[in-house]
C-alpha cells in the first residue's frame, strides 16, 4: 500500500461512492454482531475512519468465516460483510491509484461476496476502469505481446485423430439432429415439450462474440486485469482437482501455452462472467428460443479452456442453450430415461454425476453403460445445442474453446 494523504483516510470510501453500503451498513453491522462478529464490526469501525489496515482486517475476518466450512453452510451474512469490507479496502487503494489492487478486490468481492452490495461492487469497478483510462498501470502488461494474436487452429482438425481421443464409440450411432432457421413454434413442439435435444445451425451467427473472443487483444483488453476463478485439473471429480483465482491475462497465458500443464487444464467452467464482465456481455445475445416456453433465465455462464478439457456424465435440471463461439466440442447426450444404468454417486451432493469415466470405461464396475443408447455430436462453432432438464451429458474440448450456456427454467408452456 503506497502512503496516503493524511486527509485522505476519512474520505476513502466516499471516494467510491458506496451509497447501497451507506444505507444498508448500519443494519449489515447489527446482523454481524448477532452472529457474534464483534471484531468484525470493531474493525469495520475503524476501517471506515481511516485506518487502512483495519480495512484489511475486516477482509481476512470475514475470509475466514467464508471458508469456515462447506460453501452452502456460511452464514449470508458473512459474505455481505466480506463484500463490505472489499469495499473498504478497495477505496484505500483507490485513492492512492492502485487501480490494480483495487480491481482485484473488487473482484474477490463479486465472486465470493453476497448480493447486498453488488451494485456498490460494480460501480466501483466501472470507477476504476475510469479512473485508470489514462494510467498505464492497467492492461498494457501483455498488449503487446498479444497484437494480432488469435487462438492456435484446432489441435484436432483432423477427424481420424479426433476419434483417438473420444470414448469408445463415438460418433458411430445416432447424431444430434441439427436444423437451421427452426421457428419458435417448431422448437417448442418438436424440441422444448418433446424433450429432445436439437442443435440449431444458425441463430447466433450475428453475435460480435463469434469474431471478437478470437482476438486475444481483445480479450486481454476488456478483461486482463479481472480476477476470475477457475478449474485446474482433469475435472471435478479427479483427486488433483482444485479451484484457483487469477487474472483473465494469467489465464490467457496458460490457453496459449502448447502443453498442457502437469496438474491438468485450467478451465474457467461455469462462471457467471458475463455479470461481471460487461464488456463480454455485449458481445452476445439472449437467443428468443430461452423465453419460447415463458419460462425465466435463471443463469449464463461461460466456459472457456484449452483442447483437452472434460466435464464428466453429469445432468442438470434446467433447459439449457449451449452456445459454441469459439472453437469445438464433442458432447454425447443419455436420455433422463437411462438414469440408473449411469451408475449415479449416492451421495446427494454428486448425484448429478454419474461414476462412470466415459474415457476410461471400466466394463467389469459398470457393466449396463455398455449397449446404452446414446446421441452425440460435435459442436461446431456458431451452434447452439439444446439439452433438455435431466439429459446426462460427457463435453470434451477439441480446440480452445468458449461457450456460452442459457439456463432457463420451465415455464408455463400448455402442451399443444
Ligand atoms: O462445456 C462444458 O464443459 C460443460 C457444459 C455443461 O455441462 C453445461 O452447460 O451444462
Amino acid at each position: 500500500m503506497k502512503g496516503l494523504p493524511t486527509d485522505a483516510p476519512a474520505q476513502a470510501s466516499a471516494l467510491l461512492s458506496t451509497p447501497t453500503l451507506e444505507a444498508e451498513r448500519s443494519d449489515l453491522l447489527q446482523r454481524i454482531s448477532a452472529e457474534g462478529g464483534f471484531a468484525f464490526v470493531s474493525v469495520a469501525a475503524l476501517a471506515a475512519a481511516g485506518d487502512f489496515r483495519a480495512a484489511e482486517a475486516a477482509r481476512e475476518m470475514a475470509w475466514e468465516q467464508l471458508h469456515s466450512g462447506p460453501w452452502h453452510s456460511v452464514l449470508p451474512v458473512w459474505r455481505d460483510a466480506y463484500s463490505m469490507a472489499c469495499l473498504l479496502v478497495a477505496a484505500f487503494h483507490h485513492r492512492a491509484k492502485e487501480y490494480r489492487e483495487a480491481l482485484k478486490v473488487l473482484d474477490m468481492g463479486i465472486i465470493m461476496g453476497g448480493m447486498l452490495l453488488r451494485k456498490d461492487l460494480d460501480a466501483a469497478v466501472d470507477k476504476i476502469i475510469f479512473s485508470s483510462g489514462d494510467s498505464a498501470e492497467l492492461a498494457e502488461e501483455g498488449l503487446e505481446r498479444s497484437r494480432g494474436a488469435r487462438f492456435a487452429e484446432f489441435e484436432y482438425s483432423d477427424e481420424a485423430k479426433v476419434l483417438q481421443v473420444l470414448p469408445s464409440k463415438s460418433l458411430c450411432h445416432q447424431i444430434v439432429e441439427r436444423k437451421a432457421s427452426l421457428s419458435l413454434e417448431r422448437f417448442l413442439s418438436d424440441y422444448f415439450l418433446a424433450g429432445r435435444p436439437v442443435i440449431i445451425t444458425d441463430c447466433m451467427l450475428h453475435w460480435p462474440a463469434l469474431s471478437k473472443w478470437k482476438d486475444l487483444e481483445y480479450l486481454r483488453r476488456v478483461a486482463g486485469d479481472r480476477t476470475v476463478p477457475v478449474e485446474v485439473g482433469k475435472n471435478y471429480l479427479s483427486a488433483n482437482w482444485k479451484q484457483e483465482l487469477i487474472t483473465f491475462s494469467q489465464f490467457l497465458e496458460r490457453i496459449q501455452a502448447t502443453e498442457c500443464h502437469i496438474s491438468g487444464p485450467t478451465y474457467l467452467a461455469q462462471h457467471p462472467l458475463f455479470d461481471q464482465i460487461q464488456e463480454l456481455r455485449k458481445d452476445i445475445f439472449i437467443p428468443d428460443y430461452c423465453f419460447s416456453s415463458g419460462g425465466e433465465l435463471l443463469s449464463l455462464n461461460a466456459w472457456f479452456g484449452p483442447a483437452g478439457t472434460v466435464t464428466p456424465l453429469h445432468h442438470d435440471p434446467h433447459h439449457n442453450l449451449f452456445a459454441q463461439v469459439v472453437g469445438r466440442k464433442y458432447i454425447r447426450l443419455y436420455p433422463a430415461s437411462v438414469s440408473e444404468e449411469l451408475y449415479p454417486f449416492p451421495e446427494s451432493m454428486l448425484s448429478n454425476s454419474s461414476q462412470v469415466d466415459l474415457d476410461n470405461l471400466n466394463e467389469k464396475e459398470f457393466p449396463k453403460v455398455l449397449n446404452l443408447d446414446f446421441i452425440d455430436c460435435i459442436l461446431e462453432e456458431g451452434e447452439m445445442l439444446y439439452v433438455p432438464p435431466k439429459w446426462w451429458h460427457y463435453v470434451r474440448s477439441l480446440s480452445v474453446s468458449f461457450s456460452v450456456s442459457f439456463w432457463w427454467s420451465e415455464g408455463s408452456t400448455p402442451a399443444s
